[in-house]
């Protein structure tokens, strides 16, 4: 695979790999996650999986957004409801999944770690939803997820003020499960609480997963609501503006139109 490397093994690492890119998903890399997540599942010797991110710096910095501002009102829409549907997949997985989030996880790449099921950070991690820098909203779930794992007024500050917040405060209001002192740590921690999930009826997990995710199901209209708006706000000049601010590495002049 060009973007992910992947040690298939009873715990799999799957370690998105694009460190020029902050390992930006772009769509290459999200199909490739798709048929990576649908074998993890299929196959009987794997039994869970650990998601992390190439290098020191980033975990996943978010959708590719020079490739964003390629897109047509209706590739958007398509985008990030295929992408809603490969998150999904991961939340859905009947094996444990847990987030190893080794640096910045911004964008789709918080949205890729809230869709597994335990978030695991290293102290260097940085959070947020900075869509609206780029005139946009989080698409691929992160407005319902955020809302479900911190509540519905921190979830309203962090996607609209698109501020990064550390580790240690994803931890204090509920994003990150446990914050390691260093990237050393972080795998090794992944590695011990996998086991001992491992350790544990794989029927029984399985189950937990099916039930606590069934209690979000009535979110759905939210998903599809998400994906509209975001299609909507790509056809839009400040859209234009954010990213191509972002771009030229200057702030954004937005003008609400
Ligand atoms: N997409 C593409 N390239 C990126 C991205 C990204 N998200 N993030 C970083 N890069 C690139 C930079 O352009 C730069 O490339 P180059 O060297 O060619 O200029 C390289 O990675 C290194 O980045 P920086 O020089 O910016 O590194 P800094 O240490 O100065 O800053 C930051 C690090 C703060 C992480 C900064 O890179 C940043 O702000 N990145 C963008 C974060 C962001 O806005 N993420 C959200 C993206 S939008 C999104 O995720 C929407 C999800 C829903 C999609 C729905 C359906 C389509």
């Amino acid at each position: 695979m060009k973007n992910l490397a992947v040690v298939f093994a009873p715990i799999c690492t799957l370690t998105i790999n694009r460190p020029q890119a902050l390992n930006a998903l772009n769509q290459e890399t999200l199909a490739e996650l798709k048929a990576v997540i649908q074998e993890c599942s299929e196959r009987p010797d794997v039994k869970g999986i650990i998601i992390t991110g190439a290098g020191e710096k980033a975990f996943v910095a978010g959708a590719d957004i020079k490739e964003l501002t390629q897109l047509s009102k209706a590739d958007a829409f398509t985008l990030a409801q295929s992408g809603q549907q490969i998150f999904k997949m991961i939340e859905d997985c009947t094996k444990p999944v847990i987030a190893a989030i080794n640096g910045f996880a911004l964008g789709g790449g918080c949205e890729l770690a809230m869709a597994c099921h335990i978030r695991l950070a290293s102290d260097n991690a940085k959070f947020g939803l900075p869509e609206v820098n780029l005139g946009i909203l989080p698409g691929y779930g992160g407005t319902q997820r955020l809302a479900q794992l911190v509540g519905r007024g921190k979830a309203l500050e962090l996607a609209m003020t698109g501020d990064m917040i550390s580790a240690q405060e994803a931890k204090e209001i509920g994003l990150v499960n446990q914050v390691t002192p260093g990237q050393a740590e972080l795998l090794e921690l992944a590695h011990k609480i996998m086991t001992k999930m491992l350790s544990k009826g794989p029927l029984a997990i399985a189950s937990v997963i099916k039930s606590i995710n069934m209690g979000y199901e009535f979110a759905k209209d939210g998903y599809r609501v998400e994906s509209e708006n975001f299609a909507n706000l790509t056809t839009t000049k400040d859209f234009a503006e954010g990213t191509s601010a972002f771009i030229e590495k200057r702030t954004p002049n937005f003008k609400g139109e």
